[in-house]
């Protein structure tokens, strides 16, 4: 996977991407980051990118020629005709099949807005996807960029170890995950459940998937909704939000 990464804050993209497992996974070269100053595009006095927006109102507007001139050299670099990925309150929530879906490319480029957003021509004649990351105003494009970086990287195969991509399955099952624990048996006054020291892994894995079931149905009831469940599953919620009202 090679990102490309139009930003006015290029520093940022870098130094998030380097940390942990992005990081090692540019080291063994399953990605590669490449991040593009849209400023290093402006043909204007001290650098400008922004200009007031006609018709007035608050803010600034990004202006369509430094962000062309930078999708351009990334054409030029991917000769691929890869997809430009607007970050903008706009688009499309970012969920984990989408990250999934964007695993697939081989290039990505992502375009990173500051101010009131970019000129909508840009959208019009370059941009292929919108996406938003939740219905939340930030600063920027920046911070929603690094999330599908970090989404889309641990979908790329390779980046994950065997180990570390186990885990992430009962979440892809439509569930939350069950609750984990470490050592000691003993913390501050509270016990790791009986059954996990037991060491009898049917009852284990029976254990772990209700309590992902109360959970869910607890913090998340919405994915119950869509989540298929089994007879068994049904009863067992049943019979539990019967007897408890709370838990
Ligand atoms: C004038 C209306 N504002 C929208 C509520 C303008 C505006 C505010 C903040 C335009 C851009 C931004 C900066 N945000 C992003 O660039 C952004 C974002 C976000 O704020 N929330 C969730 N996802 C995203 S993706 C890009």
């Amino acid at each position: 996977m090679n990102y490309y990464v139009l930003s006015l804050f290029p520093d940022m993209i870098e130094s998030c991407m380097k940390t942990s497992i992005t990081g090692r996974a540019m080291e063994q070269g399953y990605i590669t980051l490449n991040s593009i100053n849209i400023r290093d595009y402006s043909r204007r006095k001290h650098n400008q990118v922004d200009d007031y927006p006609y018709g007035g109102g608050a803010g600034m507007v990004m202006q369509a020629e430094p962000i062309c001139l930078a999708l351009d050299a990334v054409n030029e670099m991917t000769k691929s005709r890869a997809r430009v990925v607007y970050m903008t309150p706009q688009g499309k929530t970012f969920d984990q099949n989408i990250a999934k879906e964007l695993a697939n490319e081989e290039d990505l480029i992502l375009l990173c807005g500051h101010y009131e957003g970019i000129d909508e021509r840009v959208i019009e004649s370059r941009v292929t996807d919108c996406i938003s990351i939740g219905d939340y105003v930030l600063t920027g494009g920046e911070l929603p960029a690094l999330v599908v970086m970090d989404a889309v990287s641990r979908m790329v195969p390779g980046v994950l170890s065997n180990k570390e991509s186990g885990t992430d399955e009962s979440f892809e099952g439509g569930l939350l995950e069950y609750p984990q624990y470490t050592r000691p048996e003993e913390y501050d006054g509270m016990k790791v459940p009986e059954i996990l020291l037991s060491g009898h892994h049917a009852n284990i894995e029976k254990w772990r998937h209700e309590q992902a079931l109360l959970r869910t149905a607890k913090w998340r009831p919405d994915l119950l909704e869509n989540a298929d469940l089994t007879e068994e599953e049904k009863k067992f919620l049943a019979e539990f939000l019967e007897k408890n009202t709370c838990y």
